[in-house]
């Protein structure tokens, strides 16, 4: 292709969007090649200011400050397909185009939420930690007592309240019919969607907290999701109910979901993503009802390659000056300061 320009990635994405990227003939830099480590900030200036294109991931804040350093910014192709981490209405402003990967990760996602919703039924990762600190000495009938998915011995059919009826949302919900579960959705952006779709009845949000068996977890961050699961929310919950999230940290306030499991108000949680990741608030980590995982849902081999290689894509249409296939604010094209930048 013999592209001329700089393309700046943060931290090493998977071989097979390097190998596009590197193809392309662009120079193309990986800012921080150790897997444990973040991007300075003086790097992630220093890189945003000198390249054509930025291939970040969710770890790198891009605020106006950092979109700022890149006068010469033609895009941003973020691999992932969340990107609270970026201000987007300043990048519109400033003639950014940004781009995600949706889609290629809904499935792989659907499935983890899946495994994190039965782990923490079942207390599956209670029972191996059982077993590999040698505490399993005589079997008993009481052992790691959990909750039924299915209908189990009740035969009532359990209630699974999906919030955010996306992507994610719907193929959750998929997985679920084939548990016999009762589905409960709740989405201000697709009451439709919930209303036609067949699988899954429309709740307010009240009432799919107090019905719900397994809460779980599939909107945007946004203002208005932001600790949408608050301590009145929990308090709404059954005591025998479990939350899932894979969605955002913050969409929990992880303070009131400590004193929530803490005190009994829900059965257990199993969480994907925190508020204020690597952290975790205080006491979180010492309850025995809570699987905490660091946000993996799309760690599968193929999703995250194809999730690189739909962001070396975008990032290639950035460079090439092309409306990128996978962006989130198409209305910047329309911009006297996108065509400045893109000299057109
Ligand atoms: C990834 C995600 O863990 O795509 C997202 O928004 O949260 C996950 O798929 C991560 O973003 C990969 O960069």
């Amino acid at each position: 292709m013999g592209l001329n320009g700089h393309i700046f990635v943060t931290r090493r994405i998977p071989e097979a969007g390097l190998e596009i990227l590197r193809e392309s003939g662009a120079a193309v830099t990986v800012s921080q090649d150790d897997e444990e480590k973040g991007v300075e900030m003086s790097d992630l200036l220093a890189g945003i200011g000198g390249c054509d294109v930025l291939v970040p991931l969710l770890t790198e804040p891009l605020g106006s400050e950092q979109l700022e350093a890149g006068p010469g910014l033609l895009g941003i192709a973020q691999m992932a397909v969340g990107y609270n981490n970026i201000d987007v209405d300043a990048a519109t402003e400033l003639g950014i185009p940004v781009a995600n990967t949706p889609g290629v990760l809904t499935e792989t996602t659907a499935d983890f939420t899946w495994a994190m919703l039965m782990a923490v039924a079942r207390r599956i990762p209670e029972a191996h930690n059982y077993m590999v600190a040698g505490r399993y000495k005589l079997w008993g009938p009481n052992l790691f007592l959990g909750g039924d998915i299915g209908r189990g011995a009740s035969g009532r059919r359990k209630v699974i309240g999906i919030i955010g009826y996306g992507r994610i949302g719907v193929a959750v919900a998929r997985r679920a019919t084939g548990f016999d579960m009762e589905i409960l959705a709740h989405d201000p952006f697709n009451r439709e969607g919930i209303e036609a779709d067949g699988m899954a009845d429309w709740a307010e949000l009240p009432e799919l907290l107090e019905r719900s068996d397994f809460v779980t977890l599939h909107p945007p961050l946004t203002p208005e999701t932001r600790h949408m699961i608050d301590e009145a929310a929990l308090r709404r919950m059954k005591s025998t109910a479990y939350l899932i999230n894979a969605a955002r940290g913050p969409v929990v306030d992880e303070t009131a979901l400590v004193r929530a499991l803490s005190k009994g108000w829900i059965a257990g949680a199993a969480l994907d993503v925190f508020e204020d990741e690597p952290a975790m608030a205080p006491g979180l980590a010492e309850q025995p009802t809570a699987v905490l995982i660091p946000h993996i849902a799309s760690a599968s081999h193929d999703t995250r390659s194809k999730m690189a290689t739909m962001a070396a894509t975008n990032a290639i249409a950035h460079l090439r000056r092309e409306r990128a296939p996978n962006v989130v604010n198409p209305e910047v094209y329309d911009t006297e300061a996108y065509r400045r930048r893109a000299g057109k």
